[in-house]
Protein backbone atom coordinates (compact mmCIF):
# COMPACT_ATOMS: atom_id res chain seq x y z
CA UNK A 1 0.00 0.00 0.00
CA UNK A 2 0.99 3.50 -0.96
CA UNK A 3 0.21 7.10 -0.47
CA UNK A 4 -0.38 8.24 -4.06
CA UNK A 5 -0.94 12.08 -3.06
CA UNK A 6 -1.35 14.32 -0.43
CA UNK A 7 -3.25 18.27 -0.53
CA UNK A 8 -3.08 21.40 1.88
CA UNK A 9 -6.25 23.11 2.25
CA UNK A 10 -6.43 26.80 4.04
CA UNK A 11 -9.34 28.40 5.48
CA UNK A 12 -12.72 28.11 6.66
CA UNK A 13 -16.17 29.70 8.23
CA UNK A 14 -14.39 32.74 10.54
CA UNK A 15 -10.83 30.89 11.08
CA UNK A 16 -7.93 29.73 8.72
CA UNK A 17 -8.24 25.82 9.26
CA UNK A 18 -5.42 23.80 7.81
CA UNK A 19 -6.50 21.00 6.39
CA UNK A 20 -4.22 18.02 5.14
CA UNK A 21 -5.73 15.46 2.64
CA UNK A 22 -3.34 12.17 2.42
CA UNK A 23 -4.90 10.01 -0.49
CA UNK A 24 -3.47 6.28 -1.19
CA UNK A 25 -3.74 3.95 -4.46
CA UNK A 26 -6.29 1.99 -2.23
CA UNK A 27 -8.93 4.40 -2.22
CA UNK A 28 -8.76 5.04 1.38
CA UNK A 29 -7.33 8.50 2.76
CA UNK A 30 -7.05 10.52 5.85
CA UNK A 31 -7.41 13.64 7.42
CA UNK A 32 -5.40 15.91 9.79
CA UNK A 33 -5.19 19.40 11.34
CA UNK A 34 -2.22 21.62 11.03
CA UNK A 35 -3.67 25.07 12.22
CA UNK A 36 -1.49 26.91 14.45
CA UNK A 37 -3.72 30.03 15.14
CA UNK A 38 -2.20 33.35 13.77
CA UNK A 39 0.23 31.26 11.85
CA UNK A 40 -1.50 28.81 9.57
CA UNK A 41 0.14 29.67 6.47
CA UNK A 42 3.71 27.85 8.03
CA UNK A 43 3.07 24.67 8.83
CA UNK A 44 1.02 24.63 5.51
CA UNK A 45 4.30 25.72 3.92
CA UNK A 46 5.81 22.85 5.88
CA UNK A 47 3.90 20.25 4.95
CA UNK A 48 4.18 21.22 1.33
CA UNK A 49 7.72 21.92 1.10
CA UNK A 50 8.74 19.35 2.92
CA UNK A 51 6.72 16.55 4.35
CA UNK A 52 4.34 15.85 0.87
CA UNK A 53 7.10 15.19 -0.91
CA UNK A 54 8.96 12.85 1.03
CA UNK A 55 5.02 10.99 1.91
CA UNK A 56 4.81 10.34 -1.88
CA UNK A 57 5.54 6.09 -2.35
CA UNK A 58 5.65 5.53 1.48
CA UNK A 59 3.35 3.14 2.94
CA UNK A 60 0.53 4.68 5.11
CA UNK A 61 0.66 1.95 7.66
CA UNK A 62 3.99 2.30 8.70
CA UNK A 63 2.94 5.61 10.89
CA UNK A 64 5.21 5.50 14.13
CA UNK A 65 8.17 5.41 11.58
CA UNK A 66 6.75 8.01 9.37
CA UNK A 67 6.32 10.27 12.57
CA UNK A 68 10.27 9.41 13.55
CA UNK A 69 11.52 9.98 9.75
CA UNK A 70 10.12 13.62 10.12
CA UNK A 71 10.82 14.24 13.89
CA UNK A 72 14.49 13.36 13.66
CA UNK A 73 14.83 14.11 9.66
CA UNK A 74 14.71 17.41 9.93
CA UNK A 75 17.58 18.00 12.56
CA UNK A 76 16.67 21.42 13.75
CA UNK A 77 13.58 19.42 16.08
CA UNK A 78 10.48 20.30 17.70
CA UNK A 79 8.40 24.40 17.63
CA UNK A 80 5.09 24.70 16.91
CA UNK A 81 5.06 25.17 13.13
CA UNK A 82 7.23 21.99 12.46
CA UNK A 83 5.30 20.05 15.57
CA UNK A 84 2.14 21.14 13.47
CA UNK A 85 2.69 19.74 9.91
CA UNK A 86 4.07 16.61 11.79
CA UNK A 87 1.06 16.41 13.58
CA UNK A 88 -1.19 16.28 10.35
CA UNK A 89 0.22 13.81 8.77
CA UNK A 90 0.41 11.40 12.16
CA UNK A 91 -3.37 12.24 12.20
CA UNK A 92 -4.42 11.45 8.75
CA UNK A 93 -2.49 8.13 8.86
CA UNK A 94 -4.13 6.88 11.99
CA UNK A 95 -7.36 7.86 10.14
CA UNK A 96 -5.64 5.19 7.28
CA UNK A 97 -5.07 2.72 9.54
CA UNK A 98 -8.46 3.12 11.69
CA UNK A 99 -10.32 3.65 8.13
CA UNK A 100 -8.59 0.08 7.05
CA UNK A 101 -9.36 -1.97 10.20
CA UNK A 102 -13.12 -0.41 9.69
CA UNK A 103 -13.09 0.91 13.83
CA UNK A 104 -13.34 3.69 15.03
CA UNK A 105 -9.26 4.98 16.10
CA UNK A 106 -10.06 4.85 19.62
CA UNK A 107 -10.70 1.24 19.27
CA UNK A 108 -7.02 0.87 18.32
CA UNK A 109 -5.73 2.91 21.44
CA UNK A 110 -7.35 -0.51 23.34
CA UNK A 111 -11.43 0.61 23.28
CA UNK A 112 -13.51 3.10 25.18
CA UNK A 113 -12.99 3.40 29.14
CA UNK A 114 -15.86 6.32 29.47
CA UNK A 115 -19.05 6.96 27.02
CA UNK A 116 -19.46 10.61 27.18
CA UNK A 117 -16.43 12.65 28.02
CA UNK A 118 -16.45 15.77 30.43
CA UNK A 119 -16.27 19.44 28.35
CA UNK A 120 -15.70 22.99 29.89
CA UNK A 121 -17.06 26.17 27.84
CA UNK A 122 -16.00 29.60 28.27
CA UNK A 123 -17.85 32.02 30.04
CA UNK A 124 -16.62 35.37 29.60
CA UNK A 125 -18.03 39.37 30.76
CA UNK A 126 -17.52 42.46 30.00
CA UNK A 127 -18.11 42.96 33.72
CA UNK A 128 -19.67 40.55 36.83
CA UNK A 129 -23.22 40.84 36.22
CA UNK A 130 -22.57 39.96 32.07
CA UNK A 131 -20.55 37.30 33.18
CA UNK A 132 -22.97 35.68 35.55
CA UNK A 133 -25.25 35.67 32.34
CA UNK A 134 -22.66 33.85 30.42
CA UNK A 135 -22.31 31.27 33.07
CA UNK A 136 -26.12 31.06 34.00
CA UNK A 137 -26.53 30.24 29.87
CA UNK A 138 -24.18 27.16 30.01
CA UNK A 139 -25.32 25.66 33.10
CA UNK A 140 -29.49 25.72 31.70
CA UNK A 141 -27.63 23.92 28.70
CA UNK A 142 -26.35 21.27 30.60
CA UNK A 143 -22.71 22.21 31.26
CA UNK A 144 -20.99 20.67 34.73
CA UNK A 145 -17.97 22.98 33.96
CA UNK A 146 -17.04 26.05 32.77
CA UNK A 147 -13.88 28.27 32.19
CA UNK A 148 -14.87 31.84 33.55
CA UNK A 149 -13.18 35.27 32.48
CA UNK A 150 -13.73 38.67 33.14
CA UNK A 151 -13.37 42.31 32.00
CA UNK A 152 -11.45 43.85 34.98
CA UNK A 153 -12.82 47.09 36.22
CA UNK A 154 -10.28 50.20 35.80
CA UNK A 155 -8.30 47.96 33.20
CA UNK A 156 -7.50 50.61 29.81
CA UNK A 157 -8.27 47.67 27.51
CA UNK A 158 -10.32 44.13 27.66
CA UNK A 159 -8.20 42.18 28.68
CA UNK A 160 -7.08 38.96 26.90
CA UNK A 161 -10.61 36.66 25.47
CA UNK A 162 -13.15 38.73 26.67
CA UNK A 163 -15.64 40.65 25.13
CA UNK A 164 -14.78 44.75 24.77
CA UNK A 165 -18.32 45.69 25.56
CA UNK A 166 -21.24 44.70 27.54
CA UNK A 167 -23.21 42.59 25.94
CA UNK A 168 -20.52 41.16 23.15
CA UNK A 169 -20.64 37.34 23.43
CA UNK A 170 -17.38 35.03 23.12
CA UNK A 171 -13.92 34.78 22.55
CA UNK A 172 -12.33 37.48 20.73
CA UNK A 173 -8.47 36.27 20.33
CA UNK A 174 -8.07 36.61 16.58
CA UNK A 175 -8.40 40.22 15.09
CA UNK A 176 -8.65 39.37 11.30
CA UNK A 177 -8.34 43.25 10.29
CA UNK A 178 -4.90 42.46 9.57
CA UNK A 179 -1.80 41.19 10.19
CA UNK A 180 -0.61 44.19 12.45
CA UNK A 181 -1.63 43.12 16.26
CA UNK A 182 -4.18 45.41 18.29
CA UNK A 183 -1.92 46.31 21.25
CA UNK A 184 -3.87 45.42 24.79
CA UNK A 185 -2.91 47.31 28.41
CA UNK A 186 -2.56 44.97 31.30
CA UNK A 187 -2.14 46.00 35.12
CA UNK A 188 -1.66 42.85 37.31
CA UNK A 189 -2.91 44.51 40.36
CA UNK A 190 -5.83 45.55 39.42
CA UNK A 191 -6.32 41.80 38.11
CA UNK A 192 -5.13 40.37 41.41
CA UNK A 193 -7.41 42.91 43.47
CA UNK A 194 -10.36 41.87 41.18
CA UNK A 195 -10.27 38.38 40.30
CA UNK A 196 -10.08 36.03 43.32
CA UNK A 197 -13.43 37.73 44.56
CA UNK A 198 -15.13 37.27 40.88
CA UNK A 199 -14.61 34.17 41.00
CA UNK A 200 -16.00 33.66 44.48
CA UNK A 201 -19.49 35.67 43.36
CA UNK A 202 -19.80 32.86 40.53
CA UNK A 203 -18.97 29.91 43.46
CA UNK A 204 -21.67 31.64 46.20
CA UNK A 205 -24.36 32.11 42.88
CA UNK A 206 -23.51 28.73 41.28
CA UNK A 207 -23.02 26.39 44.21
CA UNK A 208 -20.58 23.63 45.27
CA UNK A 209 -21.51 21.58 42.11
CA UNK A 210 -20.29 23.51 39.05
CA UNK A 211 -16.85 22.73 37.94
CA UNK A 212 -15.23 26.45 37.80
CA UNK A 213 -12.07 27.23 35.70
CA UNK A 214 -9.73 30.16 35.15
CA UNK A 215 -7.15 30.65 32.81
CA UNK A 216 -4.17 33.23 33.68
CA UNK A 217 -2.66 33.26 30.11
CA UNK A 218 0.43 33.13 31.70
CA UNK A 219 0.32 36.67 33.03
CA UNK A 220 1.85 36.07 36.10
CA UNK A 221 5.42 36.33 37.33
CA UNK A 222 5.72 33.21 39.93
CA UNK A 223 5.32 34.99 43.04
CA UNK A 224 2.47 36.98 41.77
CA UNK A 225 1.10 33.33 40.34
CA UNK A 226 1.68 31.62 44.03
CA UNK A 227 -0.36 34.52 45.83
CA UNK A 228 -3.08 34.34 43.38
CA UNK A 229 -3.12 30.86 43.92
CA UNK A 230 -3.38 31.05 47.79
CA UNK A 231 -6.26 33.74 47.26
CA UNK A 232 -8.19 31.51 45.01
CA UNK A 233 -8.03 28.35 47.49
CA UNK A 234 -11.43 28.55 48.99
CA UNK A 235 -13.52 28.79 45.90
CA UNK A 236 -12.30 25.20 45.26
CA UNK A 237 -11.39 25.70 41.53
CA UNK A 238 -11.41 22.70 39.22
CA UNK A 239 -8.32 24.14 37.46
CA UNK A 240 -5.75 27.54 37.58
CA UNK A 241 -4.97 27.30 34.40
CA UNK A 242 -1.30 28.62 32.63
CA UNK A 243 -0.49 30.93 36.07
CA UNK A 244 3.00 31.58 34.64
CA UNK A 245 4.78 32.12 30.95
CA UNK A 246 4.95 28.48 30.16
CA UNK A 247 8.51 28.43 28.80
CA UNK A 248 9.72 28.02 32.47
CA UNK A 249 9.06 24.65 33.71
CA UNK A 250 10.25 25.51 37.26
CA UNK A 251 8.02 28.27 37.43
CA UNK A 252 5.20 26.22 38.90
CA UNK A 253 7.54 25.08 41.54
CA UNK A 254 6.63 27.75 44.03
CA UNK A 255 2.75 28.08 43.32
CA UNK A 256 2.39 23.97 44.40
CA UNK A 257 5.11 25.54 47.69
CA UNK A 258 2.03 27.81 48.52
CA UNK A 259 -1.22 26.01 47.38
CA UNK A 260 -3.14 22.61 46.81
CA UNK A 261 -4.98 24.77 43.35
CA UNK A 262 -5.04 22.11 41.17
CA UNK A 263 -2.61 23.22 38.03
CA UNK A 264 -3.13 23.28 34.49
CA UNK A 265 -0.80 24.16 31.67
CA UNK A 266 0.48 22.93 28.26
CA UNK A 267 -1.61 24.67 25.21
CA UNK A 268 1.47 26.23 23.60
CA UNK A 269 4.07 22.86 24.39
CA UNK A 270 4.97 20.86 21.62
CA UNK A 271 6.78 18.03 22.55
CA UNK A 272 7.37 15.63 25.65
CA UNK A 273 10.33 17.13 26.60
CA UNK A 274 8.24 21.06 27.20
CA UNK A 275 6.32 19.11 30.28
CA UNK A 276 8.30 15.89 31.39
CA UNK A 277 9.96 18.21 34.64
CA UNK A 278 6.70 19.29 35.43
CA UNK A 279 4.79 15.64 34.97
CA UNK A 280 8.03 13.80 36.42
CA UNK A 281 8.12 16.12 39.37
CA UNK A 282 4.41 16.30 39.55
CA UNK A 283 4.01 19.84 39.67
CA UNK A 284 0.96 20.04 37.30
CA UNK A 285 -2.43 18.54 37.64
CA UNK A 286 -3.49 18.53 34.14
CA UNK A 287 -1.73 18.47 31.05
CA UNK A 288 -3.57 20.66 28.14
CA UNK A 289 -1.18 19.80 25.15
CA UNK A 290 -3.07 19.49 21.77
CA UNK A 291 -2.71 16.51 19.35
CA UNK A 292 -2.37 19.39 16.65
CA UNK A 293 0.66 21.37 17.57
CA UNK A 294 2.11 18.45 20.01
CA UNK A 295 2.95 16.08 16.83
CA UNK A 296 -0.46 14.14 16.19
CA UNK A 297 -1.86 10.97 18.00
CA UNK A 298 1.82 9.52 18.51
CA UNK A 299 3.41 12.17 20.18
CA UNK A 300 0.53 12.96 22.62
CA UNK A 301 -0.28 9.68 23.48
CA UNK A 302 3.25 9.11 24.72
CA UNK A 303 2.61 12.21 27.19
CA UNK A 304 -0.73 11.18 28.04
CA UNK A 305 0.92 7.67 29.14
CA UNK A 306 3.72 9.64 30.90
CA UNK A 307 1.21 11.53 32.57
CA UNK A 308 -0.79 8.31 33.79
CA UNK A 309 2.37 7.61 36.11
CA UNK A 310 2.13 10.59 37.91
CA UNK A 311 -1.45 11.00 38.67
CA UNK A 312 -1.52 14.06 36.03
CA UNK A 313 -4.92 13.92 34.04
CA UNK A 314 -5.79 15.24 30.60
CA UNK A 315 -7.20 18.69 29.28
CA UNK A 316 -6.28 18.79 26.14
CA UNK A 317 -6.63 22.33 24.45
CA UNK A 318 -9.93 23.01 22.34
CA UNK A 319 -10.07 26.45 21.66
CA UNK A 320 -12.08 27.26 19.01
CA UNK A 321 -8.54 27.73 16.46
CA UNK A 322 -9.04 24.01 16.37
CA UNK A 323 -10.48 22.26 13.48
CA UNK A 324 -13.27 19.55 13.89
CA UNK A 325 -10.44 16.73 12.86
CA UNK A 326 -8.24 17.18 15.26
CA UNK A 327 -10.65 17.84 17.91
CA UNK A 328 -11.98 14.37 16.86
CA UNK A 329 -8.61 13.10 16.99
CA UNK A 330 -8.86 14.35 21.10
CA UNK A 331 -12.41 12.84 21.46
CA UNK A 332 -10.89 9.42 20.35
CA UNK A 333 -8.11 9.97 23.24
CA UNK A 334 -10.67 10.93 25.42
CA UNK A 335 -13.06 8.40 25.08
CA UNK A 336 -9.86 5.62 25.95
CA UNK A 337 -7.64 7.66 28.21
CA UNK A 338 -7.11 5.58 31.71
CA UNK A 339 -6.66 9.17 32.74
CA UNK A 340 -8.20 11.53 31.52
CA UNK A 341 -9.80 14.87 33.12
CA UNK A 342 -11.63 16.84 31.08
CA UNK A 343 -11.92 18.47 27.54
CA UNK A 344 -12.37 22.16 26.42
CA UNK A 345 -14.81 22.42 24.20
CA UNK A 346 -16.13 25.33 22.33
CA UNK A 347 -19.27 24.48 20.05
CA UNK A 348 -18.06 25.00 16.19
CA UNK A 349 -21.36 23.94 14.91
CA UNK A 350 -22.14 26.57 12.76
CA UNK A 351 -23.81 25.35 9.59
CA UNK A 352 -20.97 26.11 7.66
CA UNK A 353 -18.59 24.49 9.48
CA UNK A 354 -20.83 21.52 9.71
CA UNK A 355 -20.94 20.91 5.95
CA UNK A 356 -17.28 21.65 5.44
CA UNK A 357 -16.51 19.02 8.28
CA UNK A 358 -19.42 16.77 8.59
CA UNK A 359 -19.12 14.01 11.51
CA UNK A 360 -21.57 12.13 13.59
CA UNK A 361 -19.84 13.28 16.75
CA UNK A 362 -22.05 15.07 19.35
CA UNK A 363 -22.36 17.20 22.67
CA UNK A 364 -24.97 16.14 24.99
CA UNK A 365 -25.50 17.35 28.54
CA UNK A 366 -22.23 18.95 28.79
CA UNK A 367 -20.17 15.82 27.55
CA UNK A 368 -18.50 15.03 24.39
CA UNK A 369 -19.71 11.53 22.48
CA UNK A 370 -17.61 10.43 20.22
CA UNK A 371 -18.84 8.62 16.82
CA UNK A 372 -18.21 4.46 16.11
CA UNK A 373 -17.66 5.80 12.08
CA UNK A 374 -14.49 4.21 10.89
CA UNK A 375 -11.74 6.58 11.46
CA UNK A 376 -11.34 9.43 13.47
CA UNK A 377 -15.15 9.98 11.91
CA UNK A 378 -14.90 13.61 10.30
CA UNK A 379 -15.21 14.27 6.65
CA UNK A 380 -13.96 17.20 4.46
CA UNK A 381 -16.25 18.35 2.11
CA UNK A 382 -13.82 20.02 -0.97
CA UNK A 383 -16.18 21.54 -2.78
CA UNK A 384 -17.29 23.95 0.62
CA UNK A 385 -13.70 24.27 0.81
CA UNK A 386 -13.28 26.18 -2.30
CA UNK A 387 -15.63 28.93 -0.77
CA UNK A 388 -12.96 29.78 1.18
CA UNK A 389 -9.42 31.17 1.61
CA UNK A 390 -6.71 32.61 3.91
CA UNK A 391 -7.38 35.34 6.08
CA UNK A 392 -4.63 37.87 7.41
CA UNK A 393 -5.00 38.29 11.29
CA UNK A 394 -3.45 38.62 14.76
CA UNK A 395 -3.50 38.29 18.50
CA UNK A 396 -2.83 40.84 20.30
CA UNK A 397 0.66 41.90 21.89
CA UNK A 398 0.37 43.06 25.92
CA UNK A 399 1.93 46.21 27.33
CA UNK A 400 2.39 47.57 30.53
CA UNK A 401 1.02 51.10 30.52
CA UNK A 402 4.24 52.73 30.48
CA UNK A 403 5.16 50.44 27.39
CA UNK A 404 6.83 47.40 28.76
CA UNK A 405 5.83 44.31 26.92
CA UNK A 406 4.53 41.66 28.82
CA UNK A 407 3.56 37.69 29.23
CA UNK A 408 1.54 35.81 27.25
C1 LIG B 1 -6.84 29.85 25.44
C2 LIG B 1 -6.72 29.83 23.96
O1 LIG B 1 -8.39 28.12 25.12
C3 LIG B 1 -7.55 28.59 25.88
O2 LIG B 1 -7.30 28.11 26.96
O3 LIG B 1 -5.72 30.08 26.17
O4 LIG B 1 -7.92 30.34 23.52
C4 LIG B 1 -5.59 30.60 23.32
O5 LIG B 1 -5.71 31.93 23.65
C5 LIG B 1 -5.63 30.46 21.83
O6 LIG B 1 -5.57 29.13 21.48
C6 LIG B 1 -4.49 31.20 21.18
O7 LIG B 1 -4.53 31.02 19.82
MG1 LIG C 1 -5.57 28.73 27.81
Amino acid sequence: MKITDAKVFVGGPGKNYVTLKVMTDEGVYGLGDATLNNRETLPAAYLKDYLIPNLIGKDPRNSEDIWQFFYRGSYFRRGPVAMAAIGAVDMALWDIKAKLANMPLYQLFGGKSREGALVYAHATGADLEDLMDSVARYVEQGYKAVRVQCGIPGMKSASYAVPESKGAKGDFITDFSGIRPKVELWDTDLYIRFMPDALAAVRERFGPDLKILHDVHHRLLPREAAAFAKAVEPINLYWLEDPTPAEDQDAIRIIRQHSTVPIAIGEVFNSIWDCNKLIENELIDFIRVAVTYAGGVTHVKRIVDLAAQHHVRTGFHGAPSHSPISMAAQAHLNAWAPNFGIQEYLVLGTEECDALFPSEHYLKDGAFFVSDAPGIGVDFDEEEANRYSYEAGSHPVVRLEDGTLWNY
